[in-house]
């Protein structure tokens, strides 16, 4: 099906080859629907074309996983899966630098950040999710949990593969095989994970990856062989799965989008607390769904912070996704620039101010420079949807009570900040915070034993952890 002759725009650590097909049944195979492109965010060039999954596709790769589940995987013991996912762990760590590269170019972020953060946390989850394989009996669900079945995954594209390793390890570990879609403009690493699969000779049918856009996505959770759906995405897209599965029996664990608050105490350590602010809101350009993109700062400190992060937002280094010194990369697609635009335009026009610091962006390819807006109200449209890029809206408090009122004033509630010297002031605030993760002074910390997932729109179900074995069992 491949043509192996690399697109001219590759670059030297990755093959990418100019076209891919979908992964079913251990073999690449060919779509039936019409091909895409995948674009290089960074400077527009095509990088490849993808194969698109049709409904006849779905079924394929369904009709796989259910004889993978019922002829190997299933039957197979939690010990002899453990060794396929600890293989895979391996695998991922020796191909590192190619699994990084080629997340940057995809994807757009910085290659600090995959190369530091999205592949050694890829690893981490299948050499954690690895070790619960052989030990289900103890993980309080019952002497024999049993696994659901087919799992049919869908995920976004701002951490392509560490959302493919959240969604796969757990659900292998469980005993369970599963169809996943990537994102449409992310698809490269998903199918290099596959290539990983095979080279850990894993059973074929156990990891089916079918690429497309919302269509093959609806075809997937619509599908009747499914026996769990798993998705990360807009809370719009997460409404209509939830509509499609209502009544079917079928189990379903939603991640959505999130609006946190980053609340900054007047007794915070604020050099800190400014870094902490700068991860949390510019770490992958904030297309991050527990991004900090509320800072709630405390009025007797208030111009003081503003003051430093502004002056730490001038040192940013916007530019090149392979560039080991950039720290905000490329804005993802053409689609999410134009929504970033729109809203930042929609924060300006209902008053509020924004300032960015000098900076040169990159003429071709998609970019948007580091944004803060102050005098910002509650009721503001950038102060209650989420953005998903690099722009912070600052509101100020005076009392706890009003930073819990205000963290707490959005229909989300998936993440947020403290920063405080005082650990009883940590502890009475996190317990007022109606969000599934807080963080106290630091923010976007990730691991694999640390459950996550929301309240309220953001939505249920958990992902890490021992809860994360949750959704993939029958208990
Ligand atoms: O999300 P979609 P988009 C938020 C963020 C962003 C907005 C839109 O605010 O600006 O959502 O992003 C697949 N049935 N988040 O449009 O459409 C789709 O192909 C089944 C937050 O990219 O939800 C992709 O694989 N699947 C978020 C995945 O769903 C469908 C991460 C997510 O795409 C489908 C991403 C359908 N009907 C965006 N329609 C987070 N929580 O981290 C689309 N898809």
């Amino acid at each position: 099906v491949f043509e192996y002759a690399p697109a001219p725009e590759s670059r030297a650590v990755v093959d990418i080859r100019a076209s891919y097909g979908l992964f079913v049944g251990g073999e690449f195979v060919e779509g039936r629907g019409e091909p895409f492109k995948s674009i290089n965010p960074a400077d527009e060039s095509v990088l490849a074309d993808i194969a698109c999954a049709d409904e006849s596709d779905v079924d394929r790769a369904v009709a796989a996983a259910r004889t993978a589940y019922d002829t190997v995987w299933g039957p197979m013991s939690g010990r002899e899966r453990a060794k396929y996912l600890y293989r895979i762990a391996r695998i991922v760590q020796e191909r590192a630098r190619e699994l990084a590269v080629l997340e940057s170019i995809d994807n757009g972020k910085p290659i600090r950040e995959s190369r530091d953060v999205d592949v050694p946390l890829v690893a981490a989850w299948f050499f954690y999710y690895a070790g619960w394989a052989d030990k289900l009996a103890y993980a309080g669900f019952g002497d024999d949990p049993k696994p659901v079945g087919v799992a049919g995954q869908v995920i976004p594209w701002n951490f392509p593969l560490l959302m493919l390793a959240w969604k796969i390890a757990p659900a292998l570990a469980c005993g369970n095989t599963v169809v996943l879609k990537p994102a449409e403009t992310t698809s490269l690493t998903a199918l290099l994970f596959a290539d990983i699969c095979r080279q850990a000779e894993l059973p074929p049918g156990v990891v089916n990856i079918v690429t497309g856009a919302g269509e093959t996505g609806r075809a997937l959770v619509a599908h009747p062989g499914i026996d769990k759906v798993a998705f990360t995405g807009s809370t719009e897209v997460g409404r209509q799965i939830a509509r499609v599965l209502a009544g079917t029996g079928r189990k379903l664990t939603l991640e959505l989008g999130g609006k946190a608050a980053n609340i900054v105490y007047e007794d915070a350590a604020l050099d800190q607390a400014i870094e902490g602010i700068v991860n949390g809101i510019f770490f992958n350009q904030g297309h991050v769904c527990c991004a900090g993109s509320r800072l709630l700062v405390q009025e007797s400190v208030a111009d003081e912070v503003l003051e430093r992060l502004k002056a730490r937002m001038a040192t940013l280094r916007v530019g090149d996704p392979l560039d080991k010194n950039t720290d905000v990369g490329a804005i993802n697609s053409a689609e999410q620039l134009a929504k970033i635009r729109e809203l930042s335009a929609v924060g300006e026009a209902e008053g509020a101010d924004a300032w960015s610091p000098p900076c040169e962006l990159p003429a071709r390819g998609f970019w948007f420079a580091p944004t803060v807006f102050t005098s910002v109200a509650q009721s503001h449209r950038i102060a209650q949807e989420e953005i998903f890029g690099p722009v912070l809206s600052v509101l100020t408090f005076r009392t706890p009570d009003e930073a819990v009122a205000k963290a707490n004033n959005t229909p989300y509630g998936l993440s947020a900040g403290i920063w405080t010297e005082k650990g009883s002031r940590t502890l009475w605030t996190a317990q007022r915070l109606r969000a599934g993760v807080v963080w106290a002074n630091t923010f976007n910390k990730f691991d694999p034993a640390s459950p996550f997932g929301g309240y309220k729109e953001s939505g249920f179900g958990r992902e890490g952890g021992r809860h994360g074995l949750e959704g993939y069992l029958d208990v």
